[in-house]
């Protein structure tokens, strides 16, 4: 097995990777720098294929964004606003949990949770929101809610730490937690431009925490605003000694930086060039961590789709209504159907498979949706 490879640099690197060896921040930092992105394609796809075969993954989920008044105000957020601020909105606990019984009869499998910092609601509203939501969904809906800032904010505003808080939510029914909220692990970063938010450090210890407590969680970077090259490897490199220390992330999922209606909205937003070598460094880095999700709302559809050769496994899932990236200028549908992930799938020739969030298998598809053929997770062994 050998990579047929332009730029030299990345000979080293390729050695590494045959041999299954961990690669170092400067082969980041190499491969990064590196034009040679079909080289960088290839191993991503090995590393890949050893970790997860043909398979590339996604689910019937729904995103519920509660409320975006948010006390936090990041300068590349657009979904946010103050309390009485035009476009501010706040859910009742009946209205959320109206919207994620609406998925119910769709098949989905996971409720994703994320919202603003909320000036006024307490702690125990939350814990109600998890509480009436296990209450009517059925098992096998997987409640992923609230980021690592967000359970900062509530240790804050209860008076209780964070493993408290993540304890508290658990026992109300808390299965995992979303990966949002990382940014850029770089401390020049946050000061430019999320100085309210989570520290590196406090990131990557509440989800310590919550692997602790056995609460699986996912990763992110945003990337391609005002963060360099090291920045980015820096950060995948913190998540990866996380990984090796906590072991509980399933998943980690670039986030590309949408400018418009924010406060860098001067910035030019990422490029697909950037946006699939990025998934493919990632995949090269994270030995530790299983799966790279290149989510769709974000990258589009048809980066999206050729990702899978670029070391990606995952596309998330259905959606529903995603208001974070769209309020920011994206252009992607709010929603998709299972048939049109199958297909985006089928087509690359990889075997899609249907999963809930803790990448329990749901339903692997041999044929393309027209012909409806399946196998269950018990046909496929
Ligand atoms: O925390 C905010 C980011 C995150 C913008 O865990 C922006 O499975 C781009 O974390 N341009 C929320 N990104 C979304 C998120 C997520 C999404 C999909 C799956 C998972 C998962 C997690 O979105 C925020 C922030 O990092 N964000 N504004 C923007 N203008
Ligand atoms: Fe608030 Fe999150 Fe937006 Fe920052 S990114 S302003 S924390 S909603």
């Amino acid at each position: 097995m050998s990579f047929s490879l332009i730029d030299p640099a990345l000979e080293p690197i390729a050695t590494k990777v045959l041999a299954g060896e961990r690669l170092s921040a400067s082969d980041g930092a190499v491969l990064y720098r590196s034009r040679d992105l079909i080289g960088i394609a290839q191993m991503a796809d090995h590393v890949r294929r050893r970790l997860n075969g043909d398979r590339v993954y996604f689910m019937v989920n729904r995103h519920i964004n509660p409320t975006n008044i948010c006390e936090n105000r990041c300068k590349f957020c657009a979904f946010s606003r103050s309390k009485g601020q035009k476009g501010a909105y706040e859910m009742t606990l009946d209205e959320i949990v109206t919207a994620a019984r609406e998925c119910v009869p769709e098949g989905a499998h996971e409720v994703h949770i994320v919202g603003g910092l909320h000036p006024e609601w307490p702690f125990e509203f939350y814990v109600e929101m998890v509480a009436r939501l296990r209450d009517a969904l059925p098992d096998h809906v997987i409640i992923q809610a609230f980021t690592a800032v967000e359970i900062e904010y509530y240790a804050q505003i209860s008076g209780l730490t964070t493993l408290e808080v993540l304890r508290r939510l658990k026992e109300a029914g808390l299965d995992a937690m979303p990966g949002g909220g990382a940014e850029i692990f770089s401390e020049r970063t946050r000061l430019a431009a999320w100085e309210k938010k989570t520290s590196a450090d406090d990131w990557l210890r509440i989800h310590g925490e919550a692997h602790s407590l056995d609460i699986k969680t996912n990763c992110t970077m945003l990337y391609g605003h005002i963060e360099t090259i090291e920045e980015r490897v820096d950060h995948l490199v913190r998540l990866r000694e996380q990984q090796d220390a906590s072991g509980g992330f399933l998943a980690f999922i670039p986030l590309a930086f949408h400018p418009a209606n924010t406060e860098l909205a001067d910035l030019p937003g990422t490029t697909g060039y950037d946006d699939l070598k990025t998934l493919a460094v990632a995949r090269l880095m994270l030995d530790n961590i299983p799966h790279i999700k290149a989510f769709w709302i974000m990258v589009g559809l048809k980066v999206a789709q050729l990702a899978t050769a670029f070391g990606v496994d995952d596309i998330d899932g259905t959606v529903v209504e995603e208001r974070i990236t769209h309020m920011a200028g994206a252009t992607t549908p709010e929603a998709l159907s299972k048939d049109d992930l199958v297909s985006l799938i089928f087509e690359t020739g990889h075997t899609p498979v249907e999963r809930d969030t803790l990448y329990r298998v749901v339903r692997v598809y041999d044929d393309a949706p027209s012909s409806g053929s399946s196998k269950t997770p018990a046909e496929d062994g």
